[in-house]
């Protein structure tokens, strides 16, 4: 370290503790001492995810669901980990891929189906759709079709909560692809110059749309993304729930201790196309079978949880079953609930 930089680091003691974490950064391993309960329910809000987007994805193909519709197949463990984490009060804010975020935010099913089939009982009436869904109660500000936009929004966010004492703190979402803007890097800058509560997740899914990560990022380490503000960073095995939750623990801990933003780059795969009009052409078959086989979130967490005792067959049915019906209540909800009358089309806008 040169003179100057010594000189630097020792005024800033946060933000040369900051440095080093992101230089010790490592994979996460799975040990961890969450009660048999808790894990889970790890299963079963993942499997959840999943079998509702499945059910989305139905829909779709049925034509009750209009517009754009982007599935997170393949990476529930990413949110699930993390939000299991989190706390009551704690803000999250994502882009378009977040039907699963508002599930693990404990918004309702039904709400969530509805406003995807553009009916009355959905989150936004049914006039937002999937990408334009809310809720105070829960905490959760959307859902954002611009890439990389909902990433200052985020840090305003965390701003907010500073300003006004709270210690919550607020999850960012974004994907690989998103990490490249130039935005990103503006709110990292005043995130670290202000020591925001804010966490940053790059859900590092290998691809924007059709982009993969070698062809777009100079630099494939995307948790290294934050060095130069000083945010410390760490790679998580996005498809290993256990791995997520204890690695956001930590990264939690941090930042509600008022040691100022991290970022978590947790490494996912998607399933589907980026979304339901993407024939995925620019990735083998082979490709996205071996995640599918070998590295699965829910069969690896299934099988984890057998082989530790923690639960059998019949307990998984149990699960499967309780997922599946309210799977099942939410769209019966969406297909019965009214579209909104047109008067609605002069109703929550903004005039001045
Ligand atoms: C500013 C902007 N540019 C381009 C698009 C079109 N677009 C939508 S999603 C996407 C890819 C983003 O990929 P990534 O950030 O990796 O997220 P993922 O879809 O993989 O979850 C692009 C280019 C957009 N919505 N907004
Ligand atoms: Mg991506």
């Amino acid at each position: 370290m040169s003179a100057a930089a010594t000189k630097a680091a020792a005024k800033s003691p946060a933000k040369s503790a900051a440095l080093k974490s992101v230089d010790t950064a490592k994979k996460s391993s799975v040990t961890s001492d969450l009660s048999k309960e808790k894990q889970i329910a790890l299963l079963r809000d993942m499997l959840l995810i999943r079998r509702f987007e499945e059910k989305a994805g139905q829909l779709y193909g049925m034509g009750l669901i209009g517009g754009f519709c982007h599935l997170y197949i393949g990476q529930e463990a990413v949110v699930t980990g993390i939000q299991a984490a989190a706390r009551e009060g704690d803000a999250v804010i994502t882009t378009y891929r977040d039907h699963a975020h508002m599930l693990a935010c404990g918004m309702d099913a039904k709400g969530i189906m509805a406003e995807l089939t553009g009916r009355i009982g959905g989150f936004s009436k049914g006039k937002g759709g999937s990408m334009h869904m809310f809720s105070v109660e829960r905490q959760f500000f959307g859902g954002h079709g611009i890439v990389g936009a909902n990433v200052p929004l985020g840090t305003g966010m965390a701003f907010a909560q500073k300003y006004k004492g709270s210690d919550a703190l607020t999850m960012t979402y974004f994907g690989d692809g998103a990490s490249n803007q130039g935005q990103v890097f503006e709110s990292f800058n005043m995130a670290s110059l202000w020591q925001l509560p804010v966490i940053y997740i790059i859900e590092n899914n290998e691809y924007a749309m059709g982009t993969s990560v070698k062809r777009s990022h100079a630099s494939a380490e995307l948790y290294k993304l934050g060095e130069p503000f000083g945010i410390p960073g760490v790679q998580v095995n996005g498809m290993d729930v256990l791995a997520v939750y204890e690695a956001a623990k930590k990264v939690i801990a941090h930042v509600r201790a008022g040691k100022g933003p991290y970022l978590m780059e947790v490494k996912t795969y998607r399933y589907r196309g980026h979304s339901m009009s993407d024939p995925a052409k620019y990735r083998s078959k082979k490709e996205v079978e071996d995640y599918k086989e070998n590295r699965d979130s829910i069969n690896q967490f299934r099988k984890y949880l057998e082989a530790a005792g923690m639960a059998n067959e019949a307990a998984f049915k149990k699960i499967e079953d309780e997922v599946k019906a309210i799977v099942h209540e939410a769209a019966e909800f969406a297909k019965e609930s009214p579209e909104p009358d047109a008067t609605e089309l002069w109703t929550d806008i903004l005039s001045q």
